[in-house]
This record gives structure tokens, sequence and C-alpha cells, in this order.
């Protein structure tokens, strides 16, 4: 197992490494290039010179999150076997400096979705929320919401640029259901697990976030049968899985525990991102803090599943509250996600020793 926390690059996180180096257990970071367009190919000499940050930080790069989709993958346009072969040389260029695996998810038009990015809690810290009565009114007001409230930083998979058009890209994807949205993603498996596999890279596809449609977009990712589905599409150690737990939790009905114990042990779960979520009421929650007695999961049997079922990849906190008086990139403070850590490996080392 490799703890690591996710960075967003020199231009584009306030947290310097050598912050994240002094979080005790912190192996790695998760890293990507941002200024590189959607579809467009990795070159060499950026992802080299953003491992030879981490290297010189005395931090490892070995996963990359995201390397996103584009569009006409996802839609299944003509144009779409361009972007693959695009991703094919990604792939191989990633593998050159050392990455093995690649997070990455197929939802169309949002990569996740809140709707407070300052929710406050009763200690007066503040997270990231979701209740359903806020994704009632328009669109483009719901976008504006997300993006105002981003503290002037870019987030991750919310483009402004992109999402401007957002009328526009739904209407790109009136045509795609969820069946053709699996044809589509498994079209795209098909021609780049062949690659990774002779590369030794691992894609690990992140669950939906919600798990469940909103705003009538199809949604394949969501629980149990559906990561089914996906393993046995491509049946490659290669296809796998970014575990998310508070994603996951995010529909009632899925069992955490159950999804982490089943597809570790099929060796399909080759990231985690574990954090806590506070189920309010129906499917509206907050991101708590990571000790189980402020959220909804029990996270000494999130980390018993993954660790009796032999789990050895990567795990991060995925996100983090601000806390003590720090501001930035809403869920990517450095002071909560440290605390997460250092919670997640003392459960983890309790497991270690109770055999
Ligand atoms: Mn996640």
């Amino acid at each position: 197992m490799q703890m690591t926390m996710r960075w967003f690059g020199p231009a584009e996180d306030k947290i310097p490494l050598e912050h994240i180096r002094q979080v005790p257990g912190v192996e790695g970071i998760v890293g990507a290039l941002y200024d590189v367009p959607v579809g467009e190919v990795w070159p060499k000499d950026k992802i080299h010179a953003l491992a030879s940050q981490a290297r010189d930080a005395g931090l490892k790069l070995e996963v990359i999150e995201s390397v996103n989709i584009h569009d006409e993958i996802k839609i299944g346009s003509p144009g779409r076997d361009r972007y693959i072969a695009n991703y094919q040389a990604t792939i191989r260029n990633l593998a050159e400096i050392g990455i093995k695996v690649i997070c990455y998810n197929f939802m169309p038009v949002f990569d996740w979705m809140k709707t407070d990015m300052n929710y406050v809690l009763p200690d007066g810290s503040l997270t990231m929320a979701f209740e359903k009565k806020d994704i009632d009114k328009s669109l483009e007001d719901v976008v504006k919401d997300v993006l105002d409230n981003s503290n002037g930083f870019a987030l991750p998979g919310w483009e402004p640029e992109r999402l401007a058009k957002v009328q526009e890209l739904f209407a790109q994807y009136k045509d795609v259901d969820d069946d053709k949205l699996r044809e589509n993603l498994v079209y795209f498996l098909k021609a780049i697990i062949p690659v990774c596999e002779e590369v030794g890279i691992k894609m690990a596809i992140h669950p939906d976030d919600p798990p469940y449609s909103i705003f009538g977009l199809p949604r394949v990712v969501k629980n149990r049968n559906d990561l089914d589905w996906l393993c046995n599409a491509v049946d490659s150690e290669a296809n796998g899985i970014t575990l998310c737990t508070g994603s996951i939790a995010e529909d009632p009905d899925n069992n955490v525990y159950d999804i982490l114990a089943e597809f570790t042990r099929r060796k399909r779960i080759h990231f985690a991102h574990v954090r806590n979520i506070k189920i309010i009421k129906d499917k509206d929650f907050y991101e708590s803090a990571h000790l189980s007695q402020y959220g909804s999961l029990d996270m000494f049997k999130v980390m018993k599943a993954l660790h009796d079922n032999g789990f050895d990849g990567y795990i991060r906190p995925d996100h983090g509250r601000f806390i003590w008086g720090e501001t930035g990139r809403p869920g990517y403070g450095l002071y909560d996600r440290a605390l997460g850590v250092t919670y997640l490996l003392g459960l983890w080392e309790a497991l270690e020793k109770q055999h």
C-alpha cells in the first residue's frame, strides 16, 4: 500500500510539495498536467518535469489523476478514433516515466457534483455538500453556483470554457443513453487495455459522483453490478477501478464494505479514495471529517475490507474540510487531508498488527 496526496502542480496548487513531504507516511503524490487540452497527447517533457519536481521533493509520482476522456469518445462520434489514438500515445508516454496507474472517469458533462462548496459544520469548519433541492434549478444556475464558489481556484473537470456551453454539451449527449454510454466505454477500453498491458499501466475508473442520474444524464459506474459488468467487459487486471468510498456511499443502497472486499479480492482496485460522508437525509450529504464518529461510514470497516483482501495499490484521503482558517481549492486543503492520512495509517497499522 502506498499513501499519497493529490497535488495540482506548481501553478495550480498553493500547497508546496515540501509541506506534503512532511505529512508522516505520505510516499507519493497523485498528479496531472492541467495545461494540455483534453484529448491531446501529453508531451513527454512536461510529464518528465512533473515527475522530477516530485522526485526532488522526495516524493514518488506513480499515479495520474486524471487523463480525462474527450467528449467525442463518450458520445461515440466519428472523430473518436483520433482521440483514442492520442490516449494510447499518452499511456505510452506516461509508462516511460514510471507511471503505474491512470485514474479516469466516464461521466458525461460533469466530473462530479456538489451543491455547496462552503458548507459550514457545527465546529466552524467548511466542507462540500450535496442537497437535491439545489439542483432543482436551471443548469446554468447550478454551474454558476459551483464555479462562483471555488475560491478562485480551477476545479478538476469543471473547465469554465467547456461549461460555458453547457446546453450545447447536453444537446450532444441527447442520443446517449446508458446502453450507448456502456458501448462507448467498452469500445474505448478494447482499444487501450492492450496498450496498458504491453507497457505495464493499470487503468482505474472512478465511480460516478453522485452514483445516480442527475439532469437526465446517463450513468454506468454506479454500483456493484456496474463494476462487475465493467470488469467482465474487458477481462484484464489492467481494466481496474479507483474505489472512491465517498462517491459509492452517496447512494445508501450501495454496500461500500462488500464492494471494497469483492473487487480488492478480484485484484481490480488499484487506487482507493478514502473519505467519510454524512448522510443528512435521503441522498443529501456532506463530506465529514474522516473519523467514523463524524460520518455515516465505519472507516475501520473500510480499511479492514481493503486490508483483509490483500490491497496493495495506492490510496489517498480524497477530500478534506477547511480547518484552522485555511483557504484554497474546495476539498483540497492541507491540514484536514493530513489528519485523514494519519488516521487512515493508524487504522492500517492496527490491522497489520492484529494478524
Ligand atoms: Mn473520489
